[in-house]
């Protein structure tokens, strides 16, 4: 049987970390024990490489936000072709730290690319790979921003200003609304809340789709 990809969205600081560690519990609980977890951008060497020169940058060159984006599916290609895939034939489930769903919300929404541009790049390279459920962790910027801000160090996109933020946020709570077998999850709330919806969320998820 095929593995299945599930997939956490959300803005810096909404969680999906430490949401990913504990959906990771519950599958295993559950007798879902071939498991692999994967970010982006990143999880292969390649992609780790491209993950610096987004977060980073060098040497403060100015990156131009095509160029980013393109970068964005130069690794998400990398890592859907050589990782997901073959990890899903092999009955492997995927817990995805983002996915498309990020190019859209912060490329379309934060940099204020043509939205046009996603969608062809997505139908080109994605086609119709999509996740077999995403969990959308909802939180206001200043929540979100203010729970990593003891961080050493800023990266390129967390310096951004709080309106890109809201930009991107509000592109979420839009495409959210067309995107199928998405949960959205008030991820404002306290962890325990949190990870009390997501218990519940996986367990009823298993029982319909893990036959
Ligand atoms: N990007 C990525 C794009 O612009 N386009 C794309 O297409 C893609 C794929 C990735 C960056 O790249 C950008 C977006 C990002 O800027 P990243 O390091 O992966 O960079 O950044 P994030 O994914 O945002 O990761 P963060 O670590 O910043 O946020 P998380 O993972 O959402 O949050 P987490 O779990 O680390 O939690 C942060 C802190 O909050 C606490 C945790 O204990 C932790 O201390 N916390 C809570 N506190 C109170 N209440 C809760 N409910 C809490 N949940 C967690």
């Amino acid at each position: 049987m095929k593995g299945k990809f599930i997939v956490i969205e959300g803005l810096e600081g909404s969680g999906k970390t430490t949401a990913i560690k504990y959906i990771i519990n519950i599958l295993k609980k559950n007798g879902i024990l071939k498991l692999k977890k994967t970010r982006e951008p990143g999880s292969t060497l390649l992609n780790e490489n491209l993950r610096k020169l987004i977060k980073h940058s060098i040497k403060n060159e100015i990156i131009n936000k095509n160029t980013e984006l393109l970068i964005l599916y130069a690794a998400r290609i990398q890592l859907v072709e050589t990782i997901i895939k073959p990890n899903l034939n092999k009955g492997t489930w995927i817990i995805g730290d983002r996915h498309n769903m990020s190019s859209i919300a912060y490329q379309t929404g934060g940099r204020k690319i043509d939205k046009k541009i996603t969608k062809t790049l997505t139908n080109l390279f994605l086609k119709d790979f999509k996740p077999d459920l995403t969990i959308y962790l909802d939180v206001i910027p200043e929540i979100g921003l203010n729970r990593i801000k003891n961080r050493k160090k800023k990266d390129r996109i967390e310096k951004e200003s709080l309106n890109f933020f809201y930009r991107t946020r509000k592109c979420y709570l839009k495409i959210i609304k067309k995107q199928k077998n998405l949960i959205f999850i008030n991820a404002n709330n306290k962890i325990k809340h949190v990870q009390k919806k997501i218990k519940l969320i996986i367990k009823n998820w298993i029982k319909k789709n893990n036959s």
